[in-house]
């Protein structure tokens, strides 16, 4: 099986992991500046030198300890991530560093954009389903939610997408993850009050942390149902 290709630019920020150097992998949906959350959720997993953690992105931003979640992430063994969008609107200057230095700005732009192994890709957003991988832009599969010409409901991407990789993702904050054969949706909404969860993929299975308090006010509306029907 020939790896995933995107274009050029966005290949760049691919990282190909081989999947038999590790027993176990699991994904984690959005941090968002929750690091008490994520060193519990951590502690829980307790990966092992031969396992690895992939965060999916929004480490920062929105909630208490931006700084400690990236020392966190940066300084435990085998954990690694992507960078979402509010990583990206950090290092391209469109909001504040959130008490982030130069040097932890200098590592959010260094991590990659997508992840992937075998025939699991990790990107924050989604991909479009009508669209080829070498037709995706990096601000695509870091945001992308709705394949609805306007407005931001339903359908989402993951209603219309059937691989062929099995993709996981954060972004849209979910009422419940997402845990489909094409697509699994790890965001629910921490930082809001909902919980961090993650996924892990030797044993297929859900872990959530519930979140003792919200950081940020959201109505629970504003929870996505993943499984809604889509228009
Ligand atoms: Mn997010």
């Amino acid at each position: 099986m020939s790896p995933p290709t995107f274009p050029p630019g966005l290949e760049a920020q691919h990282r190909r992991l081989d999947a038999d150097a590790y027993a176990n992998i699991y994904v984690v949906g959005d941090v968002h500046g929750c690091r008490a959350m994520a060193e519990s959720l951590l502690d829980e997993l307790d990966p092992g030198p031969d396992e690895l953690v992939v965060f999916v992105g929004d480490l920062v931003r929105r909630g208490p300890d931006s700084p400690g979640v990236v020392d966190l992430v940066r300084s435990t063994p085998n954990v690694v991530s992507i960078r979402g969008n509010n990583e990206e609107k950090i290092i391209t200057g469109r909001r504040p560093a959130e008490g982030l230095s130069v040097a932890d700005v200098r590592w959010l732009r260094s991590l990659p954009a997508v992840i992937s192994w075998e025939d699991h890709l990790v990107v924050h957003g989604g991909l479009y389903p009508d669209r080829s991988l070498r037709e995706h832009t990096l601000t695509d599969v870091q945001n992308v939610e709705t394949v609805a010409r306007d407005g931001d409901g339903p359908p989402y991407w993951w209603h219309h997408y059937d691989g062929p990789d099995r993709v996981f993702f954060g972004h849209k904050v979910l009422s419940e993850p997402y845990v489909e054969d094409d697509a699994v949706g790890l965001d629910t909404g921490c930082v809001y009050g909902g919980a961090l969860t993650a996924y892990d993929c030797g044993r297929d299975r859900i872990l959530t942390l519930d979140a003792d308090r919200a950081h940020t006010a959201r109505a629970s509306e504003k929870f996505t149902d993943p499984y809604a029907a889509s228009a």
